[in-house]
């Protein structure tokens, strides 16, 4: 269930440091290494999924794990408002290979997105 070249596998199984702000059962929660908000945090599955293309109905409990960890660390982080974009596909913005969450929060935010 992991990906030996996966950054975010390395970071689950502690081969990378990261700053760790919460866990569940099937999920973990970092700070993002370079923040594009005052709250920018990346909640990932812990075994390797490559992006929100692959959940389906057998992902129920970690679903249910990633959004409550979400409204936890919004709660946490005191935000009353905030953002949870998962970016699927690099013409979307993804650039790391396992599925993850950005919770973003802290300042006023346009949409649509660029
Ligand atoms: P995306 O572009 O949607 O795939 O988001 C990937 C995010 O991962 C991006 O905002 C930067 C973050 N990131 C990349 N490498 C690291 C790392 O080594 N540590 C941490 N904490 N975040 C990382």
């Amino acid at each position: 269930m992991r990906d030996p070249e996966c950054l975010f596998c390395k970071i689950v199984h502690k081969e990378i440091d990261s700053t760790l702000v919460s866990e569940s059962e099937r999920a973990l929660a970092f700070r993002d290494i370079n923040p594009a908000a005052p709250t920018h945090v990346l909640i990932i599955p812990k075994d390797h999924l490559v992006s929100v293309r692959e959940l389906t109905t057998a992902h129920g409990e970690l679903i249910g794990e990633i959004f409550e960890l979400a409204a936890q660390i919004a709660s946490d982080e005191g935000l009353e408002d905030y953002r949870l974009v998962s970016n699927v596909g690099p013409g979307a913005g993804q650039s790391v290979f396992h599925l993850h969450f950005h919770v973003l929060g802290g300042r006023s935010m346009s949409w649509p997105p660029g």
